[in-house]
């Protein structure tokens, strides 16, 4: 096994570790997503009321995935259009997790973005689990995006930084809840992806580990 960066404190409770992936893993990654993609579609999420559509695509892995529509934001075993369960989150993502995140327990969900070159995401939260204690574990392929990071209040000052192909982001501790989105992505920076874009996986454990479901 390969040593691997401990990576650069952004500040407390976030970690970034540039070149997680090598360039094999990465191409590796992006054929599993493809595997993946054909039993969970990417979908056009809508936001809660108003319907309008996101401008990123999204797909998930895992037992559970998180879906957004005019209903509201939550987590749900099935893909919304196709009512199929979630295909298994890919061995070498749990892996990660398990180098990374710290946590004595699998994550349950693995969102899985795409941005085509003119997506963005807006300043949130991740706040739709019930495991806080648990981190965030983030990982991206494909071209560079602008990364900005504020803290737990919406209008608390803010800094951005750029995520490459590879790299991995983990978020927790007293940064769990801090605002955070994607300003933009800078298209044509990667040639991973035959058409261009980013895609970005958020691992997430959403139900604390005693409530579990056993099987
Ligand atoms: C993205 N990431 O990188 C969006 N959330 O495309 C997130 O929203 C995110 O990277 C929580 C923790 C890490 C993240
Ligand atoms: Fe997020």
């Amino acid at each position: 096994m390969t040593a691997r960066p401990l990576g650069i404190a952004v500040r407390p409770g976030v970690l970034h570790v540039p070149g997680y992936f090598d360039a094999g893993e990465q191409r590796a990654l992006v054929d599993e997503l493809r595997e993946a993609a054909r039993i969970a579609p990417f979908f056009t999420p809508k936001m809660p009321r108003t319907g309008k559509p996101f401008s990123v695509r999204m797909s998930n892995c895992g037992s559970l995935g998180w879906v957004s529509d005019v209903a509201g934001y939550r987590y749900q075993p099935h893909h919304p259009e196709t009512d199929a369960p979630w295909p298994p989150i890919p061995e070498r993502v749990l892996a990660a997790w398990g180098a990374l995140s710290g946590y004595p327990h699998p994550p349950e969900a693995c969102l899985v973005n795409f941005y085509a070159a003119a997506a963005r995401m807006g300043l949130h939260q991740d706040r739709d689990e019930e495991a806080f204690d648990a981190p965030v574990v983030s990982i991206s392929l494909g071209d560079t995006a602008v990364f900005r990071i504020g803290g737990a209040s919406r209008s608390d000052p803010t800094t951005s930084f750029k995520l490459a192909s590879g790299d991995a982001l983990v978020f927790g501790g007293e940064a769990r809840l801090a605002f955070h989105g994607i300003d933009r992505i800078v298209a044509g920076s990667s040639t991973l992806l035959a058409d261009g874009g980013r895609i970005n996986l958020t691992l997430r454990r959403v139900t604390p580990p005693q409530r579990a479901v056993s099987t």
